[in-house]
């Protein structure tokens, strides 16, 4: 699969090819990306990607020429049907099940806003789709692309180890993960639940899945189902 990014911080969103999975995805050939520096789709000498919003008021807005520009010739370039996603805050949140949807489908166009956001034709003539990534505050767009590409990426076959995606059923499955512990087995004072060293697999899971019920029930009950919610007070005696 190939992420095609667009932003006025080309250099900052390419990091987030360039570490563990990821890293390991590209140079296994399984991801491509072409991160492309908005700037360079300008036709003015100072080489301005925003302008001052009309009807006044603070702020700026990002100009709507250098973004058509840009991803008219991207899309011609890749030839293919390129889908372009612009992060917002005003977007869908985004969730495990859009990631599953975007990794089974065709390559991808990231626009990163920055300022207070894209001129309104961008959204009504070339977005597709507006994401956001939670109800916060950042800076712009280039945070919540990467988290986007990295959620999008691990999904992609061969690019997460076998496994950790036993375990990414753990979340899919909608339930929080259960404590995990390593060695040593004794470290200062702090023991290791018995029942992890026993070797008892049947009483290993049924311990797992009992803690990540609880786990889920005290911080995330909206995730549990009504049938879960009442297993979880059983257990507790409520
Ligand atoms: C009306 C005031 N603000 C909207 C809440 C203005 C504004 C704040 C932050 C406009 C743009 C931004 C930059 N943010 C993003 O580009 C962004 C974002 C975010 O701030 N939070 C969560 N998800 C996202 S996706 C893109």
């Amino acid at each position: 699969m190939k992420f095609h990014v667009l932003s006025i911080f080309p250099d900052f969103v390419s990091t987030v090819f360039q570490y563990g999975v990821l890293r390991r995805g590209v140079d296994a050939g399984l991801l491509k990306h072409a991160v492309h520096d908005l700037r360079d789709y300008t036709q003015d000498r100072h080489r301005s990607t925003d302008d001052m919003p009309f009807g006044g008021g603070p702020g700026m807005v990002m100009r709507c020429e250098p973004i058509f520009s840009a991803v008219e010739s991207i899309r011609a370039e890749a030839g293919k049907p390129l889908p372009l996603i612009y992060t917002s805050p005003a977007g869908e949140p985004f969730s495990q099940a859009i990631a599953e949807e975007l990794a089974a489908g065709p390559d991808l166009l990231l626009l990163c806003g920055r300022y207070e956001g894209v001129d309104q034709r961008v959204l009504d003539s070339l977005v597709d789709r507006e994401i956001s990534m939670g109800d916060y505050v950042l800076s712009g767009g280039e945070l919540p692309v990467m988290c986007l590409i990295d959620a999008v990426a691990r999904l992609i076959p061969g690019v997460v180890g076998d496994s950790q995606s036993v375990r990414e059923e753990s979340f899919s499955s909608g339930l929080l993960d259960w404590p995990h512990y390593t060695r040593p087995e004794n470290f200062r004072e702090l023991s290791v639940p018995e029942v992890l060293l026993s070797g008892h697999h049947a009483n290993i899971e049924g311990w797992r899945r009992e803690k990540a019920l609880l786990m889920t029930y005290r911080r995330r009950p909206e995730l549990l189902t009504e049938a879960q919610r009442e297993q979880a007070k059983q257990i507790l005696g409520l």
